[in-house]
């Protein structure tokens, strides 16, 4: 389909994803797991046989509203993995007999339509829920309850870090939790993207020199990850994500290690700074494509760890 030739409004999302599932049968199910502060579905889609037997590979996009080649990529893999599955794509079947995926595009509705809908917020991050001093939003990548609180975010509701007056204060991340929580046993790996930076981090990121234990088995696909992607052109940064960028507590990608994720991971997408947040709809293809065909190699190689 086309779905990766522009950036697409909150609505075309929603129709996409309802349009999937129209075509793929019981293959695969749009599952609403939550509402936002402004009423709005969040929604995920499941694709493959969801048995117990499936381990579950969870992609998000979108937690920040102007990282709009986020959800692109995020639509870009579900195009992929249905049209792979409906023409018998012998690697994408037999990734299917493996995992079911969990990819839920859009995790700030509210946000992503405010930073749609208003040229001059093109730049917005938060959500817009009500704040104390009249200003609006909470940083959702500041808000999940693990070391919630910590360093890089902020107690200020006028700032673009503000964590939220609690952990999980926010609908929008509840939502995630509970998810995550009812699926977590199953789950292999987590992945969140966002932009820009073209970083691929793993936690522990809410200080230094904190590190998972499984450290060495998580960096393993990442590795293997950054010398492909420098084999075709682009080179990301990796490793330890307050190393790689700063320290941030609250974050998705820390509550999904601390819940037991064998492998959790932040993906920054290009670029590396010419056009930032703003990196025109043309380069949408060929990065999601790029991205793809890595997470492909990738996803042959994950272990559960024992
Ligand atoms: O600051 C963030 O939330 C992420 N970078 S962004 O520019 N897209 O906002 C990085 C989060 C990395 N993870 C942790 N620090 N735990
Ligand atoms: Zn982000």
């Amino acid at each position: 389909s086309d779905i990766s030739s522009a950036y697409r409004t909150y609505q075309e999302i929603l129709n996409f994803l309802d349009q999937t599932q129209s075509t793929c049968g019981s293959f695969c199910s749009v599952e609403k797991y939550g509402t936002s502060y402004e009423g709005r579905d969040l929604k995920l889609i499941k694709i493959g046989d969801d048995l117990p037997s499936k381990r579950i590979v969870w992609i998000d996009a979108g937690i920040h509203a102007r990282e709009w080649i986020a959800p692109a990529t995020a639509l870009y893999f579900i195009d992929k993995i249905v049209q792979g599955y409906k023409s018998s794509d012998s690697t994408i079947k037999s990734m299917l007999d493996n995992f079911a995926f969990y990819i839920a595009p859009l995790l700030n509705p509210d946000g992503y339509v405010y930073s749609y809908t208003f040229t001059r917020e093109r730049l917005w991050r938060k959500t817009r829920s009500a704040q104390a001093g009249g200003c609006y939003g909470v940083d959702l990548n500041r808000n999940f309850g693990y070391h919630w609180g910590g360093q890089g975010s902020s107690s200020d509701p006028c700032d673009e870090n503000f964590r939220g007056s609690s952990a999980f204060s926010e609908p929008e991340t509840r939502a995630v939790r509970d998810k995550l929580l009812a699926i977590r046993l199953r789950t292999i790996s987590f992945i969140t993207m966002h932009s820009y930076g073209q970083d691929w981090m793993v936690p522990y990121g809410y200080a230094y020199n904190v590190s998972v234990d499984n450290y060495a088995q998580m960096m393993r696909p990442v590795q293997a990850a950054a010398d492909k992607l420098k084999s075709l052109g682009r080179n990301y940064d990796i490793g330890n994500s307050a190393v790689v960028t700063y320290p941030a507590a609250g974050a998705s990608d820390d509550y999904a290690a601390s819940i037991g994720v064998p492998y959790a991971h932040t993906i920054e997408l290009p670029d590396t700074g010419q056009y930032r947040f703003l990196l025109p709809q043309s380069e949408i293809p060929e990065l999601a494509w790029r991205r793809w065909r890595l997470s492909k190699s990738i996803w042959g190689t994950l272990r559960p760890l024992i």
